[in-house]
């Protein structure tokens, strides 16, 4: 029996999932009393640090956690609940951590962009159980912009590099804590899972041939669901977001079966986007939450969903907010959700008052779950222009002249699935959006959009270059050649793709095969 801390914030249910995979049974804190008795404590933690730490103090959990850790017993935390572990973190100045291990939980300050997601190495400073059938080279799941620093090297388990070598994961005696997610790092993962429930292995120690590890480019599946004309959740694909083909909706298959089959390929991460959630309300399509929540059974590598995430008014004049919809799809097994239309407005809301209102979607999501959790999906469009003083927009010079021989365009924003465009450039949307708490974009391009021409070189390099936070390049994949392009002439940390997946015309193995010694890929 496993019992299970989970303080309500963040995908808990894809570790209870990876546990409950491995035959172990799980049971959630309900009471203090309950951490005192747990004989096998895990503790998942996702979201921010003064939140999280809120929510042990109202509930009374911080004594019962310490005498649990002082009693020796196994513990287990992920990410935030190593981050607990420490005295104070600089993501929630003046609010004080469980202070079990000294030292503190500091943001990277990195030429790189930060958060630190995707699929990083492990430099092993000290056997453990829990490396027990790995072989030193695997890579396992990160996101998170801050980091521990223990004052003492003896409880080090693992270092990581990105800029700088950070401290990946911690161990004194039976208490193991990982800032990477064995719960979203494929089968690699499940076997570090599976070390520390068993707990019966020898400690070993790996080793790894290369001096440093090296974050991975990601290859992400995404899967544009809606219903179809039949009512039936299918996944869908579009021509420049024109998802009919002969008057009916393109059926490519069923969502989770789909999603099993990448992740068994081997996606990196998968993205589902309810694509008709602009105008269908996601609390009142309960289908999309049931997709999550049957995918995150088996599938574990991250999964993002978007799609309506917004305040909205229903007929019976009730409110929500976007942050109860992205609780929700939390909940059922998402780990980021990103925002489309609804970041449009909130940036034109922005520009028009000069000032942060505090209260968007962007900023009261990431600040409950983080950075990490929140995805900017963009859907701009090209607009030629003759000169850069023509609009009040970013424009810039672009090799591929417009139909009239235009030499310089801008990328015009637009909402509610491609169907309007507003007066809004991609690059200033992506400022804004990461000043208000955004931790990644999501940059796809309507016109390159099941072209199959090759992602929008000159659109990746502006946006990326205009921002920190990492960038997945997104439209018009139509080869593994394409992938090798973006990841070497632009700075976006992933590149995702659909139609070539779904038509099985080029499948992510093939993808990374062709990118394997060329660009650091997790194979
Ligand atoms: O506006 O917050 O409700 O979110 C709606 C989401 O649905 C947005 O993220 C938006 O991008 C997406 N969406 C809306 N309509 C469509 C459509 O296609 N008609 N799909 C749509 C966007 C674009 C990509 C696609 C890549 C790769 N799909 O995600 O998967 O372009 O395709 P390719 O490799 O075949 O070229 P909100």
């Amino acid at each position: 029996m496993i019992t299970f801390l989970d303080y309500g914030a963040g995908n808990v249910r894809s570790v209870i999932n990876a546990i409950e995979t491995l035959g172990e049974k799980v049971e959630i804190v309900r009471a203090p009393d309950d951490i005192l008795s747990a004989e096998k404590l895990v503790f998942p933690g996702v979201g921010a640090f003064g939140s999280m730490m809120n929510i042990l103090n109202n509930n009374n959990y911080v004594k019962p956690l310490l005498a649990y850790l002082r009693s020796g017993r196994p513990f287990l935390g992920i990410c935030l609940g190593l981050q607990a572990l420490f005295e104070y973190s600089e993501e929630a100045p003046g609010v004080e951590g469980l202070g079990f291990i000294l030292g503190s939980v500091k943001r990277f300050e990195i030429d790189y962009s930060v958060p630190h997601i995707g699929w990083n190495g492990l430099n092993i400073k000290q056997p453990s159980l829990i490396f027990n059938g790995l072989n030193g080279v695997e890579k396992l799941y990160f996101v998170h912009s801050y980091h521990v620093v223990p004052e003492n090297d003896e409880v080090v388990l693992t270092t990581t590099d990105y800029g700088c070598e950070f401290v990946s994961s911690i161990q004194l005696g039976n208490i193991i804590a990982t800032q990477f997610h064995p719960e979203k790092s494929g089968s690699a993962g499940l076997q570090i899972l599976k070390n520390f429930l068993e707990a019966t292995g020898k400690q070993t120690k790996p080793v790894r041939p290369e001096q440093t590890t090296r974050l991975a480019k990601r290859i992400i599946a995404c899967l544009d669901v809606r219903a179809n004309d039949q009512g039936d959740l299918v996944v869908t694909k579009g021509d420049q977001y024109d998802v009919r083909e002969k008057g009916a909706v393109r059926n490519l298959g069923k969502p989770v079966e789909l999603a099993r089959y990448y992740y068994q390929e081997g996606a990196d991460e998968i993205t589902f986007l309810n694509i008709t959630g602009f105008r269908d309300f996601p609390l009142e399509d309960m289908p999309m939450l049931e997709v999550l929540k049957q995918t995150s059974k088996n599938v574990f590598v991250p999964l993002t969903i978007g799609g309506g995430i917004r305040d909205y008014t229903d007929k019976n004049g009730r409110e929500y907010k976007a942050l109860e919809v992205a609780s929700e799809y939390f909940r059922s097994g998402a780990d980021k959700i990103s925002i489309g239309s609804d970041a449009v407005l909130i940036v034109e809301e922005y520009l028009k008052t000069g000032k942060e209102r505090g209260r968007s979607s962007i900023e009261e999501i990431s600040r409950v779950y983080g950075n990490q959790a929140v995805v900017i999906s963009i859907d701009p469009r090209r607009v030629y222009v003759n000169s850069p003083d023509e609009v009040e927009h970013q424009v810039m010079e672009t090799t591929i002249s417009g139909p009239n021989g235009e030499r310089y365009c801008w990328y015009q924003c637009t909402i509610k699935g491609g169907r309007e465009g507003r007066d809004l450039d991609a690059i200033t949307l992506a400022q804004v959006c990461e000043n208000l708490g955004a931790g990644e974009i999501l940059l796809n391009c309507i016109d390159r959009d099941g072209t199959n021409l090759g992602f929008d070189l000159e659109l990746i390099n502006a946006v990326a270059e205009a921002v920190s936070i990492p960038v997945i390049a997104s439209s018009g994949a139509g080869g593994a050649e394409h992938f090798y392009e973006v990841f070497t002439q632009t700075e976006a940390e992933s590149a995702l793709a659909a139609g070539i997946f779904h038509r099985k015309e080029v499948p992510i193995g093939v993808v990374k095969k062709h990118l394997t010694g060329k660009v650091e890929v997790r194979l």
